[in-house]
């Protein structure tokens, strides 16, 4: 379904789709909602699909630097350089005041950076994160994540990110992320 062997990848009435920001709008548009994740107003749409590309093109990449760092001071580095990109995206394109990312509906960005807040607990037991450092705001925002039923209804269970983790961990992953983390790169 996808010739570069990542996931997610759907295949939906025979046909094939991949890359996770373009299938979460195709399940909004194959699957129309009475509670949809996107606004009616095209340019809150736009700010979204912005904000998106930077979780994927720096936060994401960081998360994964910070994962396979091995010695002290490449983790001290890679940490300080994730946590600046979460707090990036939070003062960018976080509207504040609000319980979710762009007000009071839970939408598209919530469930494009929800997947990176769960993985969190990881660097906390594994690299001396704490989530205290991302500030007062993303804290909180972190707590209401975690809480949120639909999150906690789709997520893995924590024993299957263990096993897998473990490998970016040790820096052992032959992941085609794992590899262009190690070569300082990210996946095209
Ligand atoms: N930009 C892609 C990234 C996909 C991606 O990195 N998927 C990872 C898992 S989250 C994967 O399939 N890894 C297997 C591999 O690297 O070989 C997306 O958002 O869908």
């Amino acid at each position: 379904m996808n010739l570069q062997g990542l996931v997610p990848a759907l295949e939906h009435d025979g046909k094939a789709l991949y890359e996770s920001l373009v299938l979460l709008e195709y399940l909004e548009d194959a699957f129309p909602s009475t509670n949809p994740l996107r606004s009616p107003d095209p340019h809150e749409n736009g700010l979204v699909r912005l904000a998106s590309a930077q979780i994927s093109n720096v936060l994401v990449p960081s998360y994964y630097k910070l994962l396979q760092a091995q010695e002290p001071q490449q983790q001290k580095e890679a940490k300080e350089a994730l946590i600046q990109a979460f707090k990036d995206v939070w003062d960018q394109w976080f509207v504040k005041g609000g319980e979710w990312s762009r007000g009071e509906k839970f939408g598209v960005l919530d469930c494009v950076i929800a997947p990176w807040i769960v993985r969190l607990d990881i660097l906390v037991e594994h690299r001396d994160l704490k989530i205290s450092e991302l500030g007062e705001g993303l804290e909180g925002y972190v707590k209401r994540i975690l809480e949120r039923k639909s999150v906690k209804d789709t997520i893995s269970e924590k024993e299957a990110y263990k096993s897998v983790y473990q490998r970016y961990l040790n820096n052992t992953a032959e992941s085609e992320v794992a590899k262009a983390t190690r070569k300082g790169e990210w996946l095209k």
